[in-house]
């Protein structure tokens, strides 16, 4: 599977699934653009990959979340950063698991400020090249969240239920144009996740992944992978993916 002369462009690549992405495209031979908001996480990787597989990489300090910064940062890129060829938007995050007359505002508002609202942003700034161009692909990581609301689930899953709606919507309006659009749900991923989701609980969020094998980013990245390197006449255009052992949002098998 070959992303030689491919710019990738990642949010969230400073951690788990953004993180992976990084890892096998740049096994792949792509170039890529890291953006995520902590830079020295970023850093590291680029070297990292730099040293593993000779990868040039560029680091952007991005907050999806700020409309305004997204769009000159990355209308700023350096000239021979400016054509992006695969946009994996990745970026998101779950906070809180309560009933929803209990849920907090804040939370709510990080949700959909990062999940929707980023996720457009860096889709609006990047899709008019694809355009001109005639060609480019967008993997947006959705969730199993977005198909199947579950308790307490509530405003995480309807951020997600909205990632899948604007997949379609990317799909159908960009038809005609030779854009490929994939929707990644997956289940169960063991990242720093859960932690952010119970504002740093580190049992809590240990105790969701108990008795079962979660997918790992890494098994999350490698279909991200297989859906960029089809022939280009090929869309993958909506994959589940779970753990074995889960064969729904709620249904669990725990040893
Ligand atoms: P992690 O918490 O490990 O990684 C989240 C990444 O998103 C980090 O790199 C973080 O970077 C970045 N991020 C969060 N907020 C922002 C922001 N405002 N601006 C830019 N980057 C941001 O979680 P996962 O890897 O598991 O999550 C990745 C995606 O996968 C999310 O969209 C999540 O909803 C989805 N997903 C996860 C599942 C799971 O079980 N883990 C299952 C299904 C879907 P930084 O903090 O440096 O900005
Ligand atoms: C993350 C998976 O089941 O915690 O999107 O919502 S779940």
């Amino acid at each position: 599977m070959n992303l030689r002369d491919t710019t990738v462009f990642i949010t969230g690549a400073s951690a788990g699934i953004g993180y992976a992405c990084a890892e096998v495209c740049a096994e792949a031979g792509a170039r890529l653009i890291l953006a995520a908001r902590r830079t020295e996480r970023l850093i590291a990787l680029s070297s990292t990959l730099r040293n593993r597989f000779g990868t040039e990489s560029y680091v952007l300090t991005l907050d999806v979340r700020q409309r305004y910064d997204v769009a000159s940062r990355i209308a700023d890129l350096p000239d021979a950063w400016q054509t992006v060829d695969i946009l994996i938007n990745n970026a998101g995050l779950s906070r809180g698991l309560e009933p929803l007359y209990e849920g907090s505002i804040d939370d709510w508002e990080e949700m959909i400020d990062t999940n929707i609202k980023g996720l457009l942003y860096v889709t609006r700034a990047l899709l008019p090249q694809m355009i001109e161009r005639r060609s480019g692909t967008i993997i947006n990581i959705a969730s199993i969240a977005g198909r199947e609301v579950y308790p307490k689930g509530n405003v995480y899953c309807a951020t997600k239920s909205a990632v899948r709606s604007l997949s379609q919507a990317i799909y159908r309006d960009t038809n005609g144009y030779n854009i490929r659009v994939c929707n990644i749900d997956p289940g169960m991923v063991e990242t720093e996740f859960s932690e952010v989701r119970f504002h740093g609980d580190t049992a809590r969020a240990q105790a969701v992944y108990q008795g079962l094998t979660p997918l790992s980013a890494r098994d999350v990245a490698d279909v991200v992978l297989f859906c960029c390197t089809r022939p280009p006449h090929v869309t993958v255009h909506d994959v589940q993916i779970m753990p074995t052992a889960q064969a729904s949002a709620t249904l669990v098998y725990r040893q």
